[in-house]
């Protein structure tokens, strides 16, 4: 294993201005002609004769230097390089490879899924494809001739514009088509598609008036669930000029929808390429949450057209320069489309859940990593979301105005270019004549900072004062634990709940955090009021203060702004499941529900119900993923009777009016408009306390809900409740839902992720079956994660068994698909790198699965990465 450091980075020997390839296509065997103009680069220090090209899984035909033949002295082949020796400063290289898409299980290259071809070449896959300079500071001029056969392959699609008449007969019964892309780019942008397609076709008209061809392709059978798509599209589009003024570039844009995908969409410039899972939406066949996602990953592929294609990283060590600023990106989006505070709340939810365990276990790394062995094992919640969140910090710190002007100098100090966080960072200084230097520190440090508050109010000075003590207890090897900047977002509430003016008429301030220690004191304060800090999740960071429980309800009860009410009621549940997981782990009585809590639950229940969207998370359980994450040691049993307790406490209590809003909400034939999306959440939200009743009266309704769904959200959410009965009484809904959706591969993917996280007691035997089903595929991803990623991230309980079944079921499949899918099998491995987290026969038990793995061979580097790093 050869682990690639950030320190080491120089700039590239050679660069290619142009890029010329030529592809014969077919599903067995492409020949790929490419046509490169090198030249040494001026920058370059180096003084190495020689140039190195990467490729791998590659048959060389022929090689060509300025028209001529090379001889075999003047080159070196290897399996994952190709070195032309002493070649002058400037020359064409022309090189002949063949290549197998079919045999490409990795999906990573050209590779065929279902009949189409299709390509992935972030992070490293261009060189599965040609030799080339297969890294990001490496932008060319890429032009593209696609030559297929007429009937199997009628669509051909590269980057950029089409050139010359569309599709030119050739013999043989085949044709071809060019694309020329007029912006230079890495190769991990490059794409290409070929098959046959149907295609949905609409247009845009950009700010400044320019009419952009918008094509969203997809298997015939799949057109009927394409329009939302093509909505997202426009709509971000338009988002993009408005809230960044960054303007679209090519004539077309195109997005491809196939079913073999590791990731959830590629943003190739022009090109887009999408896992179905995020562009196929009809009200029968996807839940609000899929249309919330296929809108998101839209915007997010298209937002990258700026941040990332047309400023790239320099190396992927700043793979968070682009998918950070990305992700905020795509964040704001969303929450303008749907409701700012309902947004947050489920990014923050997801960071805490996830995000937060990454940084705590062994695979804990900086935003910016300063080392890899795999790169693709760095597309995680860290890069991904902290990324995002440290962004987000940025912009607090500036306002939006400053903000943006510091995005405006960015785009268009580095257009054309590829470069490093520092850049994104001193463009966002320069604009705005700011000093991050401290703010920096964000970039290079592991682990989740904790802040903790304590607060003393002085009744004669009239003041009150809050301190904060940051500790960054990062699990990494780093020595660097030097203070960071923390933007806090405070406010104070009296006894009434009214808000207190902090500077004239502002009732929120940051406060910024420099110091380890820090206080600051608010004056003109008459009693002594209820903090609430870290509003709106202003920073990445576990905050510790010591309310009382009184406190929290007050804050659950007034708090103005929405984040902070919903954490407050998150924390009041939070500290009752805690409280009933000690009683039940020392045989203790378990201990009430507050009546004033219960109380109000109740008084948002009897409101008026206007903001259905934000009052369902209000009232909702924090889930059993959040709250181990903030376990010292998970007791997964105890965690799971303590929150059936809680929930079944708050169904009790507030039983009738649970019932009084399920049918109240319940419209069998409701649109897909935002009111109706928020009263579907909110009946399923009542249905599922409901169901804690365990009644023969709920349990019928829920039936019923299934059975007469007219959409996929209703039926998935009555199944899901099913699911966790008894097999004998579950087995014929599923069988009946099979039936219905057979054809559909991405509802199949449902129906096997519910079976997977079933809390039945025989569910890992069931999941074993499922791995047998014919519709079970070792070589299509989503069913994979539908199954045995479902299982192992989704279903704790059982994963978790104490026999170990669960892991080495895992482990098992990890070592299965390794073979196949190294990337998919290495994401499967990071299930395992949270052993520290449990008892130590728990512990024993995964440590010597990830040592069955790592003492297995072959072993890709991917996986063996993955448990290296966690078995430290
Ligand atoms: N660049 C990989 C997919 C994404 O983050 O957009
Ligand atoms: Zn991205």
């Amino acid at each position: 294993q050869k682990t690639i450091y950030l320190k080491d980075y120089t700039v590239p020997e050679f660069l290619i201005s142009k890029t010329e390839l030529h592809f014969d296509l077919s599903a067995d065997k492409t020949l790929v002609n490419s046509r490169l103009n090198i030249y040494r680069n001026p920058d370059c220090k180096k003084t190495n004769p020689d140039l190195v090209l990467m490729g791998e899984e590659l048959t060389l035909i022929d090689l060509k230097v300025d028209g001529e033949r090379l001889h075999p002295e003047h080159y070196t082949l290897d399996d994952k390089t190709l070195t032309i020796h002493n070649p002058s400063a400037r020359f064409v290289l022309e090189i002949s490879n063949h290549i197998n898409p079919s045999t490409n299980t990795a999906l990573s290259g050209l590779y065929k899924s279902n009949t189409m071809l299709c390509t992935q070449c972030e992070a490293e896959g261009f060189r599965r494809i040609t030799w080339f300079l297969d890294r990001p500071d490496v932008m060319s001029i890429f032009s593209v001739t696609m030559v297929a056969d007429k009937d199997e392959y009628p669509v051909l699609l590269s980057n950029g514009n089409r050139t010359g008449s569309p599709n030119i007969a050739l013999a043989d019964n085949k044709h071809a088509a060019r694309w020329h892309d007029p912006f230079p780019k890495p190769s991990y942008l490059f794409a290409l598609v070929a098959g046959d397609l149907a295609c949905l076709k609409d247009s845009f008209t950009t700010c400044s008036g320019r009419e952009v061809a918008l094509e969203v392709y997809v298997e015939e059978h799949d057109l009927d669930k394409t329009s939302h798509a093509m909505q997202s599209l426009k709509n971000a589009m338009r988002w993009d000029e408005q809230a960044f003024g960054r303007e679209y570039d090519l004539d077309i844009y195109m997005i491809v929808a196939v079913s073999h995908f590791n990731m959830g969409a590629m943003e190739n410039k022009g090109l887009n390429i999408f896992n179905t899972k995020y562009v196929l939406a009809s009200e029968k066949t996807a839940t609000d949450a899929d249309f919330e996602n296929v809108e998101a990953v839209i915007g997010h592929e298209y937002f990258h057209n700026w941040s990332g294609n047309r400023v790239t990283c320099r190396d992927w060590f700043q793979l968070s320069l682009k998918e950070g600023f990305t992700v905020f990106r795509d964040q704001q989006f969303t929450a303008h489309q749907t409701s700012e505070a309902v947004k947050r709340i489920k990014d923050v939810n997801m960071l805490r859940t996830h995000q937060f365990a990454e940084d705590a276990g062994p695979l804990s790394h900086p935003i910016r990593p300063s080392s890899f062995v795999e790169i693709n094992n760095f597309y995680t919640l860290t890069i991904y979301e902290k990324g995002a969140e440290v962004v987000r910090m940025l912009h607090t710190l500036l306002g939006e105005t400053g903000f943006r002007k510091g995005c405006d100098l960015y785009f268009e100090r580095y257009d054309g270019q590829a470069v490093t966080t520092e850049d994104f960072v001193t463009a966002l200084e320069d604009a705005n004549n700011a000093n991050f230097e401290q703010f920096k520190q964000w970039y290079s440090q592991a682990g989740t900072p904790t802040v903790t508050v304590t607060t003393s109010y002085n009744q004669n000075e009239k003041t009150y004062t809050v301190s904060f003590e940051q500790h960054n207890n990062s699990p990494s090897t780093q020595a660097d634990k030097e203070p960071l900047v923390i933007p806090i977002r405070l406010g104070l509430l009296d006894d009434n709940g009214k808000e207190l003016n902090l500077h004239g008429e502002q009732t929120s301030t940051v406060l910024e955090l420099t110091k380890a220690e820090q206080s600051f004191t608010f004056t003109d304060i008459n009693t002594e009021p209820t903090p609430s800090i870290l509003r709106g999740f202003s920073a990445p960071i576990k905050l510790q203060q010591t309310l009382s429980i009184e406190q929290k309800i007050h804050l659950f009860q007034h708090d103005k702004d929405a984040f902070n009410r919903w954490e407050a009621g998150q924390n009041c549940l939070s500290y009752f499941i805690f409280k009933t997981i000690d009683a039940i782990q020392n045989h203790h009585k378990v201990p009430p529900l507050p009546d004033e809590l219960v109380g109000t639950f109740r008084a948002i229940l009897q409101q008026p119900l206007a903001d259905l969207a934000y009052q369902s998370l209000l009232l909702s359980l924090p889930s059993k993923a959040y709250l181990a994450e903030q376990m010292s040691t998970i007791d997964i049993d105890a965690l799971y009777q303590a929150h059936r307790i809680v929930k079944q406490t708050l169904a009790s209590s507030l039983q009738d009016l649970w019932l009084a809003h399920y049918h109240a909400n319940h419209h069998v034939g409701a649109g897909t408009d935002s009111q109706s999306i928020a009263q579907r959440s909110f009946k399923n939200l009542c249905l599922d306390y409901l169901m804690a009743l365990e009644t023969d009266e709920v349990r019928s309704m829920c039936i019923q809900q299934f059975e007469t769904a007219r959409n996929m959200t209703d039926q998935i959410a009555a199944l899901a409740e099913l699911s966790h009965l008894d097999t004998s009484i579950n087995v014929s809904y599923f069988d009946a839902f099979y039936q219905q959706w057979k054809n559909e591969d991405l509802v199949i993917d449902k129906w096997f992720a519910l079976q997977a996280c079933s809390e039945t007691t025989d569910a890992l035997h069931s999941v074993k079956k499922l791995t047998q089903h014919p519709d079970f595929d070792m070589k299509t991803p989503n069913r994979v994660r539908s199954v045995i990623g479902a299982f192992a991230t989704a279903n704790p309980l059982h994963f978790n068994a104490i026999d170990g079944s669960g892991y080495e079921f895992v482990a098992d499949n990890i070592l299965l698909l390794d073979s196949i899918n190294p990337q998919v099998a290495a994401r499967l491995a990071n299930s395992l790198s949270h052993w520290k987290k449990f008892d130590s026969t728990r512990q024993q038990l995964i440590k010597a699965q990830l040592s069955r793995i790592q003492a297995h061979t072959p072993l890709s580097k991917d996986v063996s990465e993955i448990v290296s790093r966690s078995l430290t």
